[in-house]
């Protein structure tokens, strides 16, 4: 009786210790500072005749496939922009076209590790202009897979003549 009351005891009091000690692991997987979590941003999408998308979206980084480009990573560990995967402008994109029921195109290039988004909602540069990408207003130094975005940031896709 005593016996099995100990090991009883025994056993739960390592479970609870386990317990304890993978609890703090996975909270910190969740809230480090550049990790994948979702992040919601304000994404818009101005054509040359108007806006053609605008909305919040929830986003992470995560594969994404183009006609053109094929299927590649876009969490910002493109290029080894980032050390571990992080949301991006092109996925945010690539997450609105999915649930809004638009599409987009992008070339991948192997030099860059990345897309250059050329297609959105069937809208191209063509010769004379292209989809520029901004985030809070600022044009991005890099490709949209390599770029890290916050909670709350704006990002923009601006048709832009040459
Ligand atoms: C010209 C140029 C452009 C032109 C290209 C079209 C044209 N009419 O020529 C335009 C204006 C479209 C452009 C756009 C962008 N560009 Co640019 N561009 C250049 C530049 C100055 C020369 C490229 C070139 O002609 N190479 C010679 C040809 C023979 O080689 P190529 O491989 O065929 O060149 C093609 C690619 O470079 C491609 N391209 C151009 N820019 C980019 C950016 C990305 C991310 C990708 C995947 C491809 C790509 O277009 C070229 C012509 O087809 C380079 C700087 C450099 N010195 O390389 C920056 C450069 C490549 N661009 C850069 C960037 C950041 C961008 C943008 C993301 C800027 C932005 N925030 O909007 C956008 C792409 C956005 C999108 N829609 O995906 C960066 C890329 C850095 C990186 N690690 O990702 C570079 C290196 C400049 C820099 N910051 O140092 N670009």
């Amino acid at each position: 009786m005593h016996g099995t009351f100990a090991r009883r005891t025994l056993i739960t009091a390592t479970a609870l210790g386990l317990a304890l000690v993978a609890a703090p692991a996975t909270a910190h997987a969740q809230s480090a500072p550049g990790t994948n979590a979702p992040v919601r941003v304000s994404l818009t999408v101005q054509g040359p005749d108007g806006i053609l998308f605008k909305g919040k979206i929830r986003t992470r980084g995560h594969d994404v496939t183009t006609t053109t480009g094929g299927t590649h990573t876009c969490d910002g560990t493109n290029g080894g922009a980032n050390p571990s995967a992080v949301p991006t402008p092109t996925a945010a994109l690539d997450d609105a076209a999915h649930r809004r029921h638009f599409t987009w195109d992008g070339a991948w290039y192997a030099s860059f590790d990345d897309y250059s988004v050329d297609t959105i909602k069937n809208v191209s540069g063509g010769a004379s202009a292209y989809w520029n990408i901004s985030v809070n207003g600022t044009p991005t130094p890099v490709g949209g897979c390599q770029f890290k975005l916050n909670a709350g940031d704006t990002v923009a896709f601006t048709w832009t003549a040459f």
